[in-house]
């Protein structure tokens, strides 16, 4: 059984991390076979939205630690370098939105690449742990630029160093998850989200997703400029000529991606 699994419906990528039986721990084999699919998805034109999630009870415990002390296996010096910044790279440059969709746990890089994507969804018994601090390690997988980011310098401070388990409505309430679905909904609610984003103006959330990457690196002249000039590339787009046609004509939007 292959340890990514991929499917394309509805102009949407459903990707699911496979090794139910680890909690979906990633390994090497897992960790570039999911490249691989981010690849694929920002490749393929018909792929209009990203949906991550993970395959039985939990959505990712992070790295296998079985595998960091088998002789065999991938070095310290590779397992960020080689698997873990180059999956968070290409989701946050993916010119599509990626939805993670959080059932069960999400631990150590397992929850920082949950918390990297566009938008963050858990089911209400989801939760998220920075596990690093309990094996010696500091977060991260883009740990210690998103979290405070997402939820404040206190709370990421505290969060990463105490690898406390912040269950979902928690991580609703401080801003760490977009929203909560009730667990007999969440499939349903969270996949009827990324039909959503599959139908809105593909290229348009792309440049939004760029501004975003940006802004809290440049000054705000710096963004006002960016902003700029992705707003001028947006209004080529041929879902800009149909979003205002339609407000114009009273009818609903059909847009392309184009
Ligand atoms: C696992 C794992 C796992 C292997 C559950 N590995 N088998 C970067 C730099 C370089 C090196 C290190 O890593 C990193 C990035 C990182 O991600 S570091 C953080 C690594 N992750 C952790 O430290 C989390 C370890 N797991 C846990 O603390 C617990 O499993 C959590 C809290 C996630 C879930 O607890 P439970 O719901 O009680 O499940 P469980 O512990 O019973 O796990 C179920 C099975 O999955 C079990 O196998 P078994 O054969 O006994 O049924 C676990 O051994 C296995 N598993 N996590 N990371």
């Amino acid at each position: 059984m292959s340890s990514i699994l991929f499917e394309i419906r509805d102009q949407i990528a459903f990707i699911t991390l496979n090794r139910p039986e680890k909690l979906n721990a990633f390994n090497r084999e897992m960790a570039l076979s999911l490249q691989n699919r981010l690849d694929e998805c920002a490749s393929l034109h018909e792929v209009r939205a990203v949906y991550l999630t993970g395959a039985g009870k939990g959505f990712s415990a992070g790295q296998d630690l079985a595998e960091i002390v088998d002789p065999q296996g991938p070095g310290m010096e590779q397992i960020l370098s080689e698997h873990y910044n180059p999956i968070i790279t290409r989701i946050r440059h993916l010119p599509k939105p990626v939805i993670a969709a959080v059932r069960g746990v999400a631990a150590g890089a397992g929850a920082n690449i949950a918390l990297c994507c566009d938008v963050v969804v858990a089911s209400a018994s989801a939760s998220f742990i920075q596990a690093f601090s309990k094996i010696g390690l500091i977060p991260d997988s883009g740990g210690t630029y998103f979290l405070p980011r997402l939820i404040g310098w206190q709370r990421a401070s505290a969060i990463a160093m105490l690898g406390d388990k912040i269950v979902a409505g928690e991580a609703e309430r401080i801003g760490m998850v977009y929203k909560v679905f009730e667990d007999k909904d969440f499939e349903t609610a969270s996949q009827a989200l990324a039909v959503t984003l599959a139908q809105l103006p593909t290229r348009a959330l792309a440049f939004t997703k760029h501004a975003l990457n940006y802004s809290s690196v440049n000054s705000f002249e710096a963004q006002l400029q960016l902003e700029d000039e992705l707003q001028q590339k947006a209004a080529t787009t041929q879902d800009y000529a149909e979003g205002v046609q339609a407000f114009l004509g009273k009818r609903p939007a059909n847009f392309k991606g184009e």
